[in-house]
């Protein structure tokens, strides 16, 4: 059976939904990120970058969500656009923009908002700037669109989503003011039984929650080495 590693952060769950959407059976293995499991040798030998989500299917092994979201579309022919050079184009520049912009940006906006040690204006209105921007380019595209692909439901609005539902942890309450396009998708795909049970995954596992310097050392081993 398809294992999946994962926790209940943003990226792991985006490809939970796609599981549960297209009905698969797989095994969830939880990756306690605050206690360091995704750096253990096991895992690494899965994922070498330390992060959720992963997946072992067969002898298939994928790590990254937007590369997961994309493989197992590809497998089922689930939640896919249709197969013409145009469709496919706009699929990879999509995902490509949420895996290359959206999703760090929206990182990053978190950390300094909400982890740094120091609250540096800076780096909050630089991140918090850019995820705004990335995330108006999605609410642009919606106003004229059901989905972002058109009239079909497909796995970039299941990556869309995934950080998308978090917005107001990235940038404050008030932000979905002026993403109200964006805000319609979200409502809709969270109101969907395979959303709720993409989000109640986390439950199945007792994750660790406090942000003590085993979580410290484990998320941000940056505050204990000076490369610069
Ligand atoms: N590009 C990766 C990013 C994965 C990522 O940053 N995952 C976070 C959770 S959303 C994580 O594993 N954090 C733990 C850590 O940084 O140690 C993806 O899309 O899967």
């Amino acid at each position: 059976m398809l294992k999946f590693y994962y926790s209940g952060a943003p990226n792991p769950t985006k490809v939970a939904l796609f599981l549960e959407e297209a009905g698969l059976a797989y095994e969830p293995i939880p990756v306690d990120t605050r206690k360091g499991d995704q750096h253990k040798p096991d895992y690494l030998a899965i994922n070498p970058n330390a992060k959720v989500p992963a997946i072992v299917d067969g002898k298939a092994v994928v790590f990254d969500s937007n590369a997961i979201l994309l493989y197992l579309a590809e497998k089922t022919g689930k939640f896919l656009p249709p197969n013409t050079p145009e469709a496919r184009g706009e699929l990879l520049s999509w995902l490509m923009f949420v895996a290359s912009g959206v999703g760090p940006y929206s990182g990053q906006a978190v950390h300094f908002r909400v982890y740094a040690p120091e609250k540096m204006p800076y780096a909050i209105n630089r991140y918090v700037f850019e995820a705004l921007r990335h995330f108006s380019i999605l609410d642009a595209r919606l106003a004229t669109r059901r989905y972002m692909l058109g009239d079909t439901y497909t796995i970039v609005d299941m990556d869309v989503w995934g950080w998308a539902r978090l917005i107001p942890n990235v940038m404050g309450e008030t932000a979905w003011d002026k993403l109200k396009h964006l805000k319609r998708l979200v409502d809709e795909i969270s109101a969907r039984p395979a959303a709720q049970r993409a989000v109640a995954l986390k439950d199945k596992h007792k994750f660790k929650t406090e942000m003590d310097s085993e979580a410290v050392n484990a998320m941000f081993p940056h505050m204990s080495q000076k490369v610069a």
